[in-house]
């Protein structure tokens, strides 16, 4: 599977292909419109979500609803574009734009304006800002119907926003926290603690201030054996966690109890393994693992968690240097999210579907929907004759 996203915050559309799906796949633009639109939700989100609706038009790949195996061309169109004619588009600017000295402490502009040699900080926060992330959205979409059809289902919830947490009881099953999370305008599947963030963001967007969170993405029916102890790059645990810490104001990643797993004694961290002689599997009464085990699925849910920091754009700015006049300033302030830790959620669950939906390609094979569908049968009964 290969997949590439482009386009600017504030250009015409963004896009992405992805290559790799198999054909007969059936697939559908609302399929996709769905998690966009999920994405676009969320208490704290700012003004610019107003402007936007989200929708993909498929422009290769895909005929007559269905995908045709070669590569899939998607594009969402930026309603924004409209109010920055003159600004943003290819062709020479009739007038200069003014440019954008001043860089935001926290964003790409500073370093990337060093590393790219702009001099007009637009170039480079243009490409790094988390529009972006629609696109990845989308390709996880994609691959979200790949994965149902595998009888594979991701899905993520937020844990914490700023300094509150979700208390959720150990006996809450994956079904359970599935609906509470998407029943919420923050993705939190307890009621209690999503009363008690809502209310941090009210205080932080009224100090000008703003706040990061931690989500878990869960998947569930992954089959044992995805991913690899055979090599670095084939880790499944460290193929999910580059593709998290990628996303946009990641700052950490964990597996299953990840940094808990350092304070515990060994007795308190690793699996039992038992053995369900009715399904001839292999089980775990724990799964502290996060279902991954020497870098390879072991057949338990697939569990990890994001760290997000506070968006880097504040309305009570931090001071910075002009880079023309190298002069202190303090930063201006147009508008932004006060919290978009559950858009990244949204992301997160993507993300993590494109990464399994590659291990389990790469695992089965296969050029047609059926032929992997009849390669994961068959793998299926491997193991359960081993
Ligand atoms: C973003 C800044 C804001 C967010 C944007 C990401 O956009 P603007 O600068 O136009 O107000 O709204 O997020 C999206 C547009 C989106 O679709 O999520 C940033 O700097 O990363």
């Amino acid at each position: 599977l290969r997949w590439i996203t482009a386009g600017e915050s504030h250009g015409p559309e963004i896009s992405a292909i992805v290559e790799g799906i198999p054909a007969g796949l059936p697939l559908l633009a609302e399929d996709i419109d769905a998690d966009l639109a999920r994405r676009q939700r969320g208490y704290g989100r700012g003004a610019r979500m107003k402007i936007e609706q989200d929708r993909v038009r498929f422009t290769a790949g895909v005929r007559g609803g269905e995908t045709l195996g070669g590569p899939i061309a998607m594009v969402i169109e930026n309603r924004d574009h409209g109010n920055w004619a003159g600004r943003m588009g290819a062709e020479p600017f009739a007038e200069p734009p003014e440019a954008l000295t001043r860089p935001r402490p926290g964003h790409a502009d500073l370093a990337g304006g060093l590393k790219y040699d702009r001099r007009d900080l637009r170039d480079i926060l243009e490409r790094a800002s988390a529009r972006e992330t629609a696109m990845r959205v989308a390709v996880g979409g994609v691959c979200r119907k790949l994965l149902a059809a595998l009888d594979v289902e991701v899905f993520a919830h937020v844990v914490a926003i700023g300094s509150v947490s979700a208390a959720l009881a150990p006996t809450t099953s994956p079904h359970e926290l599935r609906v509470l999370a998407r029943a919420s305008d923050l993705a939190c599947a307890d009621p209690e603690a999503a009363e008690a963030m809502r209310a941090a963001i009210r205080d932080a967007a009224h100090r000008g201030d703003t706040l990061g969170g931690v989500f878990e993405v869960v998947a569930l029916g992954v089959p044992p054996g995805l991913g690899s102890h055979v090599q670095w790059d084939r880790r499944l645990d460290g193929r999910v966690a580059q593709a998290l810490m990628s996303i946009q104001a990641i700052k950490g990643v964990e597996v299953g109890l990840g940094f808990e797993a350092a304070r515990r004694s060994g007795s308190g961290v690793h699996d039992p393994i038992a053995y369900d002689a009715e399904t001839n599997l292999f089980i775990r009464p724990t799964n502290h693992a996060g279902g991954v085990e020497g870098g390879i699925s072991n057949g338990m849910p697939v569990v990890c968690r994001a760290a997000m920091k506070p968006i880097a754009t504040l309305k009570r700015a931090l001071p910075s240097i002009d880079i023309r006049s190298k002069e202190r300033f303090d930063a201006a302030f147009e508008r932004s999210d006060v919290c978009a830790v559950p858009a990244a959620s949204v992301v997160g669950e993507a993300m993590v579907m494109i990464v399994l939906t590659a291990a389990l390609l790469e695992k089965l094979g296969g050029d047609s929907l059926s032929e992997v569908q009849r390669h994961l049968a068959g793998y299926r009964e491997q193991l359960a004759r081993f």
